[in-house]
């Protein structure tokens, strides 16, 4: 009698700039996703919880200083730390929904001047995500979310920049999601198809690798 393999979990990715509403999102998309019977667990970047996050966490909360070079090191092997676990879940069927991951990486850090290609090479050989739900918000509606709060890079002349840098690191895989004026509940029911066709989508796919 022959067993049939599990089938993978997705990787879902939320990228966007800051108070977009992606941790809001995300939570809501786990919650979905097991309500309907499919394993999902919520992960985030920076993982603020291991030796490197620590780091990670004093230098965003401005109480340590850091070499920008060093700083995208540490956010890079952050998620390095975190791949045996997260290959081990997908390969038993769990979906991953992850808020910020290397794009982020990217994105920011080439907006402190960094070379995109410089950015991307330490990132390469992570798994690769099966979906970028990529959420955007226009300029007034950005301005009118409330004040930022007190980390490093939450001010709106570097969250622009960081926006170009995504623009530019597009893929197919990515679904661009306006949030413009919508509720939480509304956004949510337009991501929830998207995460649920790239689930199904992924069952019988090999789990590939970012090739930057
Ligand atoms: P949160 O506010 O989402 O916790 O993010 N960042 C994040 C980087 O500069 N590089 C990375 O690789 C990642 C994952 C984005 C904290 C800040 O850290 C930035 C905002």
């Amino acid at each position: 009698m022959s067993v049939k393999k599990a089938c993978r979990g997705a990787l879902i990715v939320l990228e966007g700039c800051d108070r977009v509403g992606k941790t809001t999102q995300a939570k809501l998309l786990v919650e979905s996703l097991k309500n309907n019977g499919k394993p999902a667990q919520l992960m985030n970047f920076p993982d603020r919880t291991t030796a490197i996050g620590k780091m990670l966490d004093q230098y965003l909360k401005q109480s340590q200083e850091l070499d920008d070079h060093a700083v995208h090191l540490l956010f890079s092997a952050n998620r390095w730390e975190c791949v045996s676990s997260m290959e081990k879940l997908l390969q038993e069927g769990t979906t991953l929904v992850v808020d910020r991951y290397s794009d982020s990486g990217i994105a920011f850090s080439a907006a402190k001047g960094l070379p995109v290609s410089w950015c991307a090479a330490s990132d390469s050989g992570l798994p690769r995500p099966d979906l970028v739900l990529f959420l955007t918000l226009g300029g007034t509606e950005l301005s009118s979310r409330g004040g930022y709060g007190q980390e490093r890079y939450e001010e709106d002349s570097f969250q622009q920049r960081v926006m170009r840098n995504y623009n530019e690191l597009k893929r197919d895989y990515w679904n661009v999601v306006n949030a413009d004026e919508k509720s939480v509940e509304q956004l949510h029911s337009e991501l929830l198809p998207l995460v649920t066709s790239a689930v199904a989508a992924a069952e019988d796919k090999p789990l590939l690798t970012l090739d930057w």
